[in-house]
């Protein structure tokens, strides 16, 4: 057997093992020693030895960037790799849970990445979810409504994730294969080695990476019931909140937390109706959670 060697990209990540787009073909390699980790989305070297045993990536090239969420103790777990949009997907059903939404905006902002969201299903009634919708469109969130049942809005959302790679996060439910499968025709995200049967339903167990275009590709993750973006600092949750972190330059104090301090410019616009209410709570919300994680 020939050896081979080359470099190549993690469509997916099972454990000690992953799967790489190397050219054309797919590899199911092994990882080299016990310390390497690659995530869905890494540029990988791997080689195959002359004597056999099978490919094995043996380095990780550094990383764009790395989106992460922490988990119930705290500590930061991997999602993917060099990502260059967080699409955050809702839906009419599951019931949206806005509070989810922007704490993944929250996390996007604090990695400087840019986002989007998408609001699936507009096939059923979507008017009591307007007034959310608005909300963050005045922010300046792009906001894409599409349904990949009737293919309304598809080809437009096509088109805004035409360059780089988006990443589709969200509830359980909510249409992040299905969003896959309408946009990138090949992809058959639901294949069985990456989805489990909940009730009838086929859902995501991990990351995956599609081809969309020369130019683009789709992270298809598992849903969520949490999510939290890590931090190092409490202040952190402030910068997660567009408007929060806007209004804060004119707070009297320079650690003002926006919760009750006096001459506090965000609960002012609060007060006023300038900052939504739901929003304001989502803030402090992270804000309690970071102050319970770094006392
Ligand atoms: N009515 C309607 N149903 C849809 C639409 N898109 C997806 N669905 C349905 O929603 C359900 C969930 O779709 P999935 O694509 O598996 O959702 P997901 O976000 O990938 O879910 P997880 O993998 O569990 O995170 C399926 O039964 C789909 O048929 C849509 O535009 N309209
Ligand atoms: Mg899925
Ligand atoms: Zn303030």
């Amino acid at each position: 057997m020939r050896s081979a060697s080359g470099s190549g990209i993690v469509l997916a990540s099972f454990g000690r093992g992953v799967l790489v787009q190397a050219d054309s073909t797919l590899l199911h390699c092994s990882l080299k020693g016990r310390k390497l980790r690659a995530v869905c989305g890494d540029r990988v070297l791997w080689s195959s030895p002359p004597t056999g045993g099978g490919p094995a990536v043996e380095a990780v090239e550094p990383r764009r960037n790395l989106v992460e969420r922490i988990d119930a103790r705290g500590r930061a777990e991997p999602v993917a790799a060099n990502v260059d949009r967080l699409a955050i997907v809702l839906a009419a059903e599951p019931q949206p849970d806005w509070y989810l939404a922007d704490r993944y905006w929250a996390g996007a902002r604090l990695k400087d990445i840019d986002a989007l969201l998408i609001f699936n299903k507009s096939d059923l009634d979507v008017s009591p979810m307007r007034g959310e919708l608005e909300t963050y469109r005045a922010l300046g969130l792009p906001c894409f409504e599409v349904s990949t049942l009737s293919g309304a809005g598809v080809e437009a959302l096509g088109g805004a994730l035409s360059q780089g790679a988006t990443l589709l996060v969200g509830q359980s439910g909510v249409g992040k294969s299905s969003l896959v499968n309408a946009l990138a025709p090949d992809a058959a995200a639901q294949t069985a080695e990456l989805t489990r049967e909940v009730e009838g339903r086929h859902t995501t167990t991990t990351a995956r990476r599609y081809r969309l275009g020369p130019q683009s590709a789709l992270v298809d993750a598992p849903g969520v019931r949490d999510f939290a973006p890590p931090a190092s600092l409490v202040r952190a949750a402030e910068r997660g909140f567009a408007e929060i972190h806007r209004w804060s330059a004119d707070c009297r104090f320079n650690d003002c937390r926006h919760l009750e301090e006096p001459g506090c410019a965000a609960r002012a616009a609060l007060l006023a109706g300038q900052v939504s209410a739901r929003r304001h709570e989502s803030y402090r919300r992270l804000l309690r959670l970071y102050e319970k994680l770094m006392p």
